[in-house]
């Protein structure tokens, strides 16, 4: 990767910015000096999640919420993660995104990503995406992923606040808990709350929240919205700043950088163990043994073992 990409991404230069993330995204690990470079100067923003089912409003919310961030004098880089496509260079999945009237603005950076069937890797991914956009000055990035039971919780490992969107159809208490929704949302969100039913679904979250404390002691906030109209938008942004000056206080954003700063290291020595442990003969050695069931002769943890110690 060229020295002018990186002066390219520190003077915010949103072609850069994209060469960058294409490259990220087409499993090109960056060389070093590039991640270094990166990294020192990627430790400032803000990284929020923003997960809830399909079409529940998360971009028309995030629209709205980068309108009021602009108006406060913040800067805001969007990746939306697509868990049903794959990797496309990002061309392809831009409608999803439908925020075009930032396409000249270069105080917003947007940016669609699939899933690529591996979440492990895409955490990785879009945490080194989170990176360039913060090394580019972005004050603000937010992650929208489609909530649909269980890549949400990979994909909130990347953030420092999750915001769940539910909307008055999401269905009854039982439901609610089920979704497994509660662990990871440190504020809520009932959006389409000019439909019926949003207040009884906001009381009954509320409800649960204040019964069910979570590992933190701390209950999350619930808010309504109405995003096509930008209703409670404000209200909203005023909740997450609040928020965020509550956690850099009490020092939970600290342990969740750090956290996550670990879980990076972690994963990086994993992929490369893997990496540097599987050549041809190995893999062959295991896809003989298990050609069928009945070739099978050793328990798993004695094949584990045999391949450990061959050469
Ligand atoms: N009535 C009503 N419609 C809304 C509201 N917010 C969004 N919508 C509409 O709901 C539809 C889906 O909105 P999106 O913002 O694309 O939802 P999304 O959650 O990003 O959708 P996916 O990314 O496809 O999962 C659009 O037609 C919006 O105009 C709202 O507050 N009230
Ligand atoms: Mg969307």
């Amino acid at each position: 990767m060229p020295q002018s990409l990186i002066h390219g991404i520190l003077d915010n230069n949103h072609g850069s910015i994209s060469r960058a993330i294409t490259l990220i995204e087409n499993h090109q690990t960056p060389p070093e000096p590039f991640l270094s470079e990166v990294h020192a100067n990627a430790s400032n923003a803000i990284r929020i999640g923003i997960t809830g089912p399909p079409g529940a409003g998360k971009s028309t919310l995030t629209n709205a919420l980068i309108e009021t961030y602009l108006a406060n004098n913040k800067t805001v880089g969007v990746v939306a993660v697509d868990p049903t496509s794959p990797f496309t260079g990002g061309a392809l999945l831009g409608d999803r995104v439908r925020m075009n009237q930032y396409s000249w603005d270069d105080r917003v950076f947007l940016r669609s990503v699939g899933n690529h069937c591996n979440l492990g890797g895409l955490s990785n991914k879009a945490q080194e995406i989170g990176d360039v956009l913060a090394a580019s000055g972005k004050d603000i990035i937010f992650y929208e992923t489609v909530g649909v039971g269980q890549g949400e919780h990979d994909i909130m490992n990347v953030a420092d606040i999750c915001i769940v969107i539910l909307v008055p159809e999401s269905g009854d208490e039982i439901q609610l808990m089920k979704a497994g929704l509660l662990e990871i949302a440190d504020l809520f969100v009932i959006n389409k709350s000019d439909r019926n039913g949003a207040n009884r679904i906001a009381t009954i979250l509320k409800n649960i929240l204040h019964t069910v404390k979570k590992a933190d002691n701390v209950e999350p906030p619930v808010f309504n919205t109405i995003a096509t109209k930008k209703d409670g938008v404000i209200e909203l942004f005023v909740g997450i700043q609040n928020l965020l000056k509550s956690m850099s206080i009490n020092g939970s954003l600290e342990y969740r950088r750090l956290h996550r700063y670990k879980e990076r290291v972690l994963s990086l020595i994993r992929l490369n163990l893997e990496n540097s442990f599987w050549n041809t003969d190995k893999i062959n050695q295991l896809n003989q043994a298990t050609k069928s069931l009945d070739k099978i002769v050793l328990p798993p943890h004695l094949m584990a073992k045999q391949l450990l110690e061959k050469q």
